[in-house]
């Protein structure tokens, strides 16, 4: 009698986190494809294909453990999808091409921590990433980070010459080759040139950062800075100390973390360096710094 009680009161213990679990709340999030001209950089403009109107599209941010569920609605005039790195779920089904004017939703559990790559999963893929589609995710570990100043940084790739007008159209076949005319961050080129991100020194800095590609392995490096420390995957069991640069696959993403000793402008750049000319430069600027006037910073 005593043990029986004993056991049903452990049962009923043991099963009250399940059921709180399964009841958890679904992290929902809408993600619209629409075709839009947006302006990239230096007074160029590239007919796009977004998620919710910019390159990159929102961040997806959720917690380790969380029931994600995404609804992708189609606004454009092809056939567009979503396909989350974050998601270990059949793609056949998830990540199914969804037809103009029709929308699609799939659940999964982010189950692992990380940065991860969204991008449309209609083909051909590679138009679809070239033109814009695509994003972070991030999966916040169980036991978070430590406080930082936080980024997010997405990389991308633009292909096709300006005409006179500054329009630029996706060239297929430059995309096909792996030749870009120009290289970005955030979706525009020498975007964080113009509107530096602010830091301030001696105080951790954290960069939740994506390569979308389509095609380019990004050497991720902060002139002036060592990494600190290096997530893999941005996975915090992933953890790498004091590296001067870091690759980051397209398809991939990491957590870079770094922390600047006097005031001034510290560029982030792909040190493949020819990419600092096709746009692949940002400035981390501290607070209140002012450039010498005429001092290049690179
Ligand atoms: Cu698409």
């Amino acid at each position: 009698m005593r043990y029986s009680l004993i056991g049903s009161l452990l049962i009923g213990l043991l099963a009250l986190p399940f059921q709180l679990a399964s009841a958890q709340e679904v992290k929902k999030f809408v993600i619209i494809a629409e075709e839009k001209r947006i302006d990239v950089g230096e007074g160029f403009r590239y007919d796009a294909w977004t998620y919710n109107g910019t390159v990159p599209g929102p961040v997806i941010r959720v917690h380790e453990g969380d029931d994600v569920e995404i609804t992708l609605v189609n606004k454009g005039k092809v056939a567009h999808g979503i396909d989350t790195h974050a998601a270990q779920i059949s793609p056949g089904r998830a990540f199914r091409a969804v037809d103009p004017g029709a929308s699609h939703t799939f659940r999964f559990r982010a189950e692992a921590p990380g940065v991860f790559l969204y991008h449309c999963s209609a083909p051909p893929i590679l138009n679809h990433i070239a033109n814009g589609l695509y994003g972070a995710m991030i999966v916040e570990p169980r036991k978070g980070f430590p406080p930082a100043r936080e980024f997010v940084v997405v990389q991308g790739e633009l292909y096709g010459e300006p005409d006179s007008q500054g329009l630029i159209a996706g060239d297929t076949k430059k995309m096909s080759e792996e030749r870009p005319d120009f290289v970005i961050f955030d979706g525009a080129i020498n975007r964080h040139v113009g509107e530096p991100l602010p830091i301030k020194a001696g105080e951790l800095v954290r960069v939740y950062f994506v390569n979308a590609g389509p095609n380019l392995v990004s050497s991720f490096h902060i002139i002036g800075t060592l990494l600190r420390t290096v997530y893999v995957g941005g996975n915090p069991e992933n953890r790498l100390r004091g590296v001067q640069t870091f690759e980051v696959g397209p398809g991939n993403g990491a957590i870079l973390e770094f922390m600047v000793k006097e005031p001034g402008d510290y560029p982030l750049v792909d040190h493949a360096i020819a990419r600092v000319y096709k746009g692949a430069v940002a400035l981390f600027r501290t607070e209140g710094y002012t450039p010498a006037p005429g001092g290049g910073s690179h």
